[in-house]
């Protein structure tokens, strides 16, 4: 056994982009700048300014999020690595893998960790934590998938043993009710009957908790809005100024998600030059640039048993701000209980 040859081996990375993704933000400008209600997708945030911004905003004594998650995997970590007997873990944008380590950790403690799927869109991120993981855990495999989880699932290579399928951060939150389930669905569809979902959800809470994690006293959240403005007058030679918008987060009590908005402080016309496509804003008119969901139990289950999916764990932090959600699919669940029953 050559060690050095073995390192080689343990990593593989399949590229699933071929400029599809230039050609989503196109589309979605084109669309979504020519509705009567302007919006773009929160995916098109994360450039290498906006990543950098969003770690930033993870920082933020305001965003509570990550440190919520993190005290929950560190609670738990043990207990999910129990539950699922995992060999595999395949992670949806799973960035720099940072949280990932508690999990992985988990799993080769308890003796059946044997690879990392990581999913995402960058690729020298998926390939960094890659080298760094395949060193610090001897023996893992690591295949990395690089592309965009709402169009590259099919890709995921077939499972080497048992499955967490992690989808942390609360990012689900970032899909309408109706493109969550149809996407939870296609989550399960990677999921056997030996395979467990793990996802994150921000909780609905305090309004003022949520605008002010949305809305941060240092302007970082503000910068990581308008940012998308720049990514805009790059890949589409837009010529947006972003200092003619005011950064926008409200909570919507009705829908239970907080929105991003930014808001046009005067009169003007924009030119996307790449898309010969001119949009006009009034004074005071919003461009909707993020939703991101809030749930309660009840609307998780809800979403969970539309896809097919059925609550194995609820785990969440002391203060309740944060659930980390264990779930497979409702059919092995059937089978159990009439198995028990
Ligand atoms: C990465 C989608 C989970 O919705 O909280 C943070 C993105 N936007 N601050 C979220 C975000 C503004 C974040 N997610």
């Amino acid at each position: 056994m050559e060690p050095i040859a073995n390192a080689d081996a343990a990593i593989r990375i399949d590229s699933h982009l071929d400029g599809t993704h230039e050609r989503s933000l196109a589309e979605d400008v084109l669309d979504g700048l020519t509705r009567p209600f302007k919006e773009l997708p929160p995916k098109h945030f994360y450039d290498a300014r906006g990543a950098e911004l969003f770690d930033r905003i993870c920082e933020l004594p305001e965003y509570y999020p990550p440190r919520a998650e993190r005290a929950i995997l560190n609670e738990s970590a043990a207990e999910l690595a129990e539950l699922t007997n995992a060999a595999e873990l395949v992670e949806l944008g799973s960035g720099t893998a940072a949280k990932t380590r508690v999990l992985l950790d988990a799993l080769h403690e308890a003796g059946t960790l044997r690879r990392y799927v990581p999913v995402d869109v960058t690729e020298s991120m998926v390939r960094s934590s890659a080298e760094a993981l395949t060193e610090e855990y001897p023996g893992l495999q690591v295949h990395g998938v690089i592309g965009d989880f709402e169009r590259h699932l099919g890709r995921v290579p077939p499972a080497v043993g048992p499955r967490i399928v992690a989808f942390l951060g609360g990012t689900i939150g970032n899909f309408p009710p109706g493109s969550r389930r149809r996407f939870l669905r296609e989550i399960a569809r990677l999921l056997s009957p030996e395979d467990h979902l793990l996802m994150g959800t921000d909780l609905v809470k305090d309004p003022q908790v949520l605008e002010a994690a949305y809305d941060d006293a240092q302007g970082v959240t503000a910068e990581f809005n308008r940012n998308v403005l720049q990514v805009l007058n790059r890949e589409l030679e837009a010529d947006f100024d972003p200092e003619d918008f005011d950064h926008v987060a409200l909570f919507d009590r009705e829908h239970e998600w907080i929105e991003m908005r930014l808001r046009a402080r005067r009169e003007h016309t924009t030119l996307v030059r790449a898309l010969d496509l001119s949009v006009h804003f009034d004074a005071g008119e919003e461009l909707r640039t993020e939703i991101s969901a809030k749930f309660t139990p009840e609307r998780l289950e809800g979403d969970l048993s539309a896809a097919g999916l059925e609550l194995v764990r609820w785990l969440t932090d002391p203060d309740e701000l944060f659930a980390l959600t264990l779930s497979r699919s409702a059919d092995v669940a059937a089978v159990a209980s009439n198995g028990s029953g």
